[in-house]
Order: C-alpha cells, then structure tokens, then sequence
C-alpha cells in the first residue's frame, strides 16, 4: 500500500528519488560536545523549546519557518512593495491562494495562530461546540479562547500508534452526527478540519471522507473550515492512496478538497515554503467583511496584516513551488527515508509514516516510564544530550490542562517529534539522525523521567521546565 522512496523513482523509470533542487547557499552548523549540551539542557530546563538555536547540531524541532526558501523567493523579497495600504504584493498573494486553493476571498495575518484567533472569535458563539480531527495546540487554545468546547471526532484509529489506517486523519462521521443528534446543529459553530493532523502523526484525511462530511453538514446546514497548514502533503497521500487520484496532479486534488469546505486558515509556515507569514480564507461575503474588520485591530490593515510586502510575494511564490509534485514527492520522500531507516532498526515510531515528521513512540520507546514523568519530553531530552539533534515533546505536555478541571489531559500518544523542515537537510543527516536515535534507544532501560517545575498557564509546552529524575 505504502510507496517506498524506491518505487516513487520508479514511477519515473528510475531506481532512486532526488530533490528537485540543488543547493546554492550554505549555512554551517553548529558542531557541538557533550559537555557544553549538558549545561544547555539544564539551562533549558530540559525543554527543547528554551534551547539556544547556537547549541543544537541537527534542528528537527520543527517545520514551521524553517523552510529554505528558493532563488525565486529570495529574488520576489526585493519587490516588496512596502506601502502600508494596497501593497501590489497583497494582490499577488491573494491571486495565488484564489488560484491555488480555490477560495474567494483572502486576510493576510502575521501567522497561522494569528488566523486561528479571527475566525475563532468570528465564528464561535460561546458554549457552542467546536468538533475537529483531534486537536491541534493553538488551535484549540484559540476555539476555547472564544468560548467553544472542542470536541475530538477523528476515527479511533488516529489514537493507536500501530494502527496502519491508510487516512488515520478521518473524521468519524457517526461521532459528528451523534454530537448533532445530542447537541443540536446550532449549538455547533463549525467543523474544524485539518489535513494531515499534526498531533496524530501527519495523518491524512481521504477525499471521499470529506466529500462524506460536507453532505452531513449541508443536511445541518454546518459550516466546515480547514486548517490548510500542511493539505498540500494530504493531497499526496490521497493521490497515491485512494482510488480515482492517481493521474490527478497534487494542484487538482487540493482545489478539489478545498471545494467541500467553507473556507480556510493557513501557517504559511510549513506547505507555503516561507519563514513567516499566514492567511485565512473563506468563500462567505458577510464572514469576510467581518474578518476584513478585524483584522486590523489584531495584525495590520487587511492588505498586509502583519507581513511586510515582501513575505506576502515570498508566499505567493512559494505557494505555487508547494504544489508542484515533484516537491512534495522528494519532501515526502525524505520523511519516509528517515522513518524506513528507524523501523528496520526495531525502533517504535507512528505508522504509517506521516507527512512533516517522524514520530518516534515514547510509550513503546520508554515502556517502563508512566506519563506522569513525560516519556516523551524525556526522550526529546535525551536525544539532545546525546548528539545535539532538538526534537519536541507532542504528548502529555503538549496536551495541557482541561480548563473546566484542571486535570492534565492524558492524550493516548505520547511522542517525540523528529520534524523535518523543507529543502533544508540531506539525506546523511538523517543517516546522522536515525543512528543517534539508536543510541538512545539502546540506552533506554537506564532513562528515567522528569518532574515538571515550572509550569506557564497556556500552550505549557513552550515554556515549561523540568529536572531530570
Ligand atoms: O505556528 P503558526 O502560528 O504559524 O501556526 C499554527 C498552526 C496551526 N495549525 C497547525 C496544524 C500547525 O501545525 C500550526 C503550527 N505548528 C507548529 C508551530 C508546529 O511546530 O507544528
């Protein structure tokens, strides 16, 4: 069912895959000892988020502005057009996102959460229920923070490490229609989807699920909006995976699902192949103008909300490079690089293997470490000190607290995510990357846990510190 990077070359009638880029400018990377990783992990409080970027060898912390932008990018930076009302790179962008993505009409923000936050406040009455394919950090931060209650409907699968689901990023649509039966269609503000789901392993949605979920929602006359942060790598499972996809181009099959959905918010951060930058769209004239509004009490004027001209011509640009096949073929074809070499060594990590990172699993990694003490923040820890390579805690810590009681969620996944950014490693650093994780594996039964310390109030994860047990 899966393709290899083997029998993606051969697709083409070669035996091997290869980025369709070549490198024009280096950046050195910081080599560094043991020693000096001890003392910035305990100044950290071994947490990967508080590490000085000057002390990590490999980045794998995440995907999100990471990228390395392309010759045309950079060459696009020097026509910003940094007028703060009406920048001709506002217009750019907006023409890309309509040719692209399909939607009618474009907000600008400074990031994704920037357009989590407007269409949460815009479209969330409070007490109405937020149903999503699992949850994402700032995403539900910002649903809750507007006064909606997210509620988990992705199929059981997405919960189970192991679970070889071709699309583990389905909606359960008996969960949907039980909460509408419960709950009534109007105490439900929206459908909130994302393809692929971060916290399940970059887990893909099917377009046949989606096609399924907008008839619901139209007998309930329910609105579905997408997190399009990475729907571009969703677009390359359901083109190798469901039937019917396989002659359609990454660029139709995205249109095509964007087209069961009312709109979209958007971390230019990851698919867009930018440093910074988001935009939020939506096909609704009346939902728009209220966005148009309120933006420019949060970000900036709605033509530049937040970005100087030049980042919104860098994402027009890269919006178009994103979806070109041969891109996201090479992009998940280094992810799946990683990952083969990790499984053939026995080490547990989220199957199949996702779009935008390899999830290592803490819980069979760490077997004999409860959630209390954080296996995976444990293991981020301990794959730092060993080799210099930042990783990032998505289980236990990430999950936070149930505002209504207090009592930390317990997500069933507890993971460490080895994140790999675009256009930016070789194919020997994650040779480097796979064997350090071996040595930390076979060093597991002597890794004990971590007591938290320090704990911030929202999204815990960035900011909390821990000592080790
Ligand atoms: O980091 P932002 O504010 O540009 O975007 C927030 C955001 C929204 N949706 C999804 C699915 C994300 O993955 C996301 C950010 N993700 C980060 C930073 C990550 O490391 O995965």
């Amino acid at each position: 069912m899966t393709t290899t990077p083997q029998t993606m070359g051969q697709q083409f009638g070669r035996r091997s895959w290869a980025e369709p880029w070549k490198i024009k400018m280096v950046e050195p990377l910081t080599m560094t000892d043991r020693a000096g990783r001890e003392r910035a992990a305990q100044e950290a409080g071994y947490n990967t988020f508080l590490l000085k970027s000057d002390d990590v060898y490999i980045d794998l912390l995440t995907d999100s502005g990471t990228n390395a932008m392309s010759d045309r990018q950079w060459a696009g930076m020097m026509l910003g057009d940094e007028a703060y009302a009406g920048s001709r790179n506002f217009y750019h962008l907006e023409e890309a996102i309509q040719t692209v993505y399909g939607y009618k009409h474009i907000v600008p923000t400074h990031q994704g959460r920037g357009a989590e936050h407007l269409i949460s406040q815009a479209a969330i009455k409070k007490g109405q229920y937020v149903p999503g394919n699992m949850y994402f950090t700032t995403t539900r931060l910002h649903q809750e923070m507007a006064g909606g209650i997210f509620v988990d409907v992705i199929i059981d699968e997405a919960h189970d490490a192991q679970n070889l689901h071709p699309f583990k990023g389905n909606v359960d649509l008996d969960k949907v229609a039980a909460l509408i039966e419960r709950e009534g269609a109007a105490n439900i503000a929206y459908i909130s989807l994302a393809g692929t789901v971060n916290m399940a392993g970059g887990q893909p949605m099917s377009m046949a699920n989606v096609k399924a979920l907008r008839a619901l929602c139209d007998q309930h006359g329910i609105k579905i909006y997408l997190d399009a942060t990475r729907m571009m790598e969703n677009a390359f499972f359901i083109q190798e995976r469901e039937a019917g996809y396989a002659d359609k181009t990454i660029a139709q099959i995205l249109k095509e699902f964007c087209s069961y959905t009312d709109g979209a918010w958007m971390s230019a951060k990851k698919d867009n192949l930018v440093n910074i930058g988001g935009w939020l769209a939506v096909n609704d004239q009346d939902l728009f103008e209220e966005l148009r509004n309120m933006v420019v009490i949060f970000e900036g004027l709605h033509t530049y909300g937040g970005l100087a001209g030049r980042d919104m011509e860098a994402i027009a640009i890269g919006i178009f490079e994103g979806v070109q096949d041969a891109h996201i073929r090479s992009r998940i074809g280094q992810v799946r690089y990683l990952g083969e070499l990790l499984t053939d060594w026995g080490i547990p990590i989220v199957q199949p293997v996702g779009g935008h990172a390899i999830f290592l699993d803490a819980r069979r990694f760490y077997p004999h470490l409860p959630q209390s003490v954080f296996p995976a923040q444990t293991l981020a820890a301990e794959l730092y000190l060993d080799s210099g390579i930042r990783s990032m805690e998505r289980g236990v810590v990430s999950a936070g607290r149930d505002p209504h009681t207090g009592e930390h969620y317990y997500p069933k996944l507890e993971l460490t995510r080895l994140t790999i950014p675009r256009r930016v490693y070789t194919q020997a650093h994650m040779d480097v990357v796979a064997e350090a994780v071996k040595t930390v594996f076979d060093q597991r039964d002597a890794t004990r846990g971590l007591k938290m310390v320090y704990e911030p109030k929202y999204l815990r994860f960035f900011q909390a510190r821990f000592e080790r047990l």
